[in-house]
């Protein structure tokens, strides 16, 4: 039974809907993934404000690794929250000339690798996490990759060193939404069963509702009782979740370009999400 306080997980859901929020705001001025971020808020927001733990200077502890570089909008609205991007820098961008890329590159703040070619996280993450621990180092390593991702042999490649050498410090997040930029993954090249060929490949893994609070944190509870292997978590989301005019208007958007009336009625909705969490966690 796992130990989760109600306003624990009602904080965790506030920010996630701040998140959300704050990826709207962001692509809301010139396109952008606002889809994925918006359907990875859940994730974002118990990644970066429960399990990775702080350093002394403000920053994190444990490492982030983006994979599929487009998911920088998720990092951005967590970051905006974290104190570390202000918004006026976030709403430049996919401007000409900003440095808030829409795919972000080696040592921009928050991302470790160049991440516009996609297949490559999980090796990094994996040569990272292997590197700590030679290094005598505690730190646990989190790297976030697409359904699309899963295509590319680079991945299983990675998934195999990282059983091979035990890496247990590595946490291996997969956005499993089902879609691939146009199409659907089912139809392009399927995937699926992720979990058991991750499971073959030596990893433990497990599917997790990537849109529930409560699951992802179960699936970092448990990530840590692996002593031997990586851990995999398979987050089935789909895009827009958590704001439900947008997923009902945008279904598989891989890309969002002018909708100006699809967000403001986003942003309305999540305004509205905010207000009721914020009186629930006044009262708990
Ligand atoms: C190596 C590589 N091949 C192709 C692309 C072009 N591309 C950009 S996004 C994308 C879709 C990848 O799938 P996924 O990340 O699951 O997309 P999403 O769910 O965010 O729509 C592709 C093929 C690329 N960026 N890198
Ligand atoms: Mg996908």
């Amino acid at each position: 039974m796992s130990l989760m306080s109600n306003s624990r997980v009602t904080a965790l859901e506030l920010m996630a809907a701040k998140i959300r929020r704050n990826v709207l705001d962001i692509c809301m001025q010139r396109g952008g993934y606002a889809g994925q971020g918006v359907a990875l808020a859940d994730i974002a927001a118990c990644l970066y404000f429960d399990e990775m733990r702080a350093d002394d200077a403000g920053w994190f502890h444990d490492r982030f690794v983006l994979s599929n570089g487009h998911d920088a909008i998720m990092t951005y609205g967590a970051l905006a929250e974290h104190g570390s991007y202000s918004m006026v820098d976030l709403r430049t961008y996919n401007a000409d000339g900003t440095k808030v890329d829409q795919s972000p590159i080696e040592g921009q703040l928050g991302f470790e690798i160049t991440a516009g070619s996609l297949g490559q996280g999980p090796s990094q993450a994996a040569g990272i996490a292997w590197g700590e621990r030679m290094k005598g180092n505690d730190k646990r390593i989190y790297c976030l990759f697409s359904d699309g991702e899963l295509q590319e042999g680079n991945v299983w490649e990675a998934a195999m060193f990282a059983a091979h050498q035990k890496l247990s410090n590595l946490v291996y997040i997969i956005d499993n939404n089902d879609l691939q930029a146009t199409s659907r993954t089912q139809d392009v090249l399927a995937v699926e069963p992720v979990p058991e060929k991750f499971t073959a490949f030596g990893c433990a893994a497990r599917r997790v509702n990537g849109n529930s609070i409560t699951d992802i944190l179960d699936a970092f509870a448990e990530a840590k009782t692996v002593k031997d292997r990586p851990f995999v978590m398979v987050c089935d989301t789909r895009i827009f979740a958590g704001i439900d005019c947008l997923q009902a208007a945008l279904p598989a958007a891989h890309y969002v370009a002018k909708h100006q009336a699809d967000w403001n009625a986003g942003l309305a909705e999540i305004n509205r999400k905010i207000t009721e969490l914020e009186g629930q966690a006044d009262g708990s």
